[in-house]
């Protein structure tokens, strides 16, 4: 079965549970199946400063989905966990869910672009990826610890909350 990696960010309502509800939503999914999820890291929002800093996690999910109809799913999930009651009314969206990796797949369509366009850059997004998959490789053959190393920390900080951890899998090494 397809091994994705699936980068989470929040910086609205709270960060930490809209995170927890998408894992739980995610490990629901039709064919699906949670197998790691890294720890929350919060940083500052890339851009406008007047906005809350963000809290970010990647989690290795097993699916049989097909990469569009996975992404229909987040999207789905998205939508349900993502909004923030204010006052009366529902706020804007305010849960990302990006598909950073499927398989080796190199997918460059209308609605999905695979590997992610800005994967290769952000701490946010490599460093909670390394922690679940420190051996990975992207598609075009290239270390995600050579990524690292041109990608600094900056003020990406590791929170003392978790998102439970599925089962311990020994078996699990991505991408082989
Ligand atoms: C569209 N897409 O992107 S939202 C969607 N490839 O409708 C899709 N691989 O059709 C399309 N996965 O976290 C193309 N969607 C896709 N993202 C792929 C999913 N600062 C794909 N510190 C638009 N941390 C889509 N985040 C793409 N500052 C963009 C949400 C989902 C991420 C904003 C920190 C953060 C942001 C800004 C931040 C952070 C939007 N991130």
């Amino acid at each position: 079965m397809p091994l994705v990696y699936v980068a989470l960010g929040s910086n609205q309502g709270d960060p930490v549970a809209q995170l927890r509800a998408a894992c739980q939503a995610m490990n629901e999914l039709t064919g699906s199946q949670l197998l790691a999820c890294s720890s929350l890291y919060r940083s500052a929002p890339m851009g406008p400063q007047d906005q809350p800093s963000y809290v970010n996690a990647v989690v290795a999910l097993q699916t049989s989905l097909e990469p569009e109809a996975l992404l229909d799913q987040l999207q789905r999930i998205e939508q349900e966990h993502g909004r923030v009651r204010k006052a009366e009314r529902w706020g804007p969206r305010t849960l990302d869910l990006d598909i950073l990796l499927y398989d080796k797949q190199v997918i460059n369509s209308p609605r999905l672009q695979i590997p992610h366009y800005h994967m290769h850059a952000r701490a946010f997004v490599l460093y909670p990826l390394a922690e679940i998959a420190p051996q990975l490789q992207m598609p075009d053959g290239v270390q995600l610890v050579s990524l690292l190393e041109n990608c600094p920390r900056g003020d990406l900080q590791a929170l003392p909350f978790f998102i439970q951890q599925p089962d311990a899998r020994s078996d699990l090494t991505p991408h082989g």
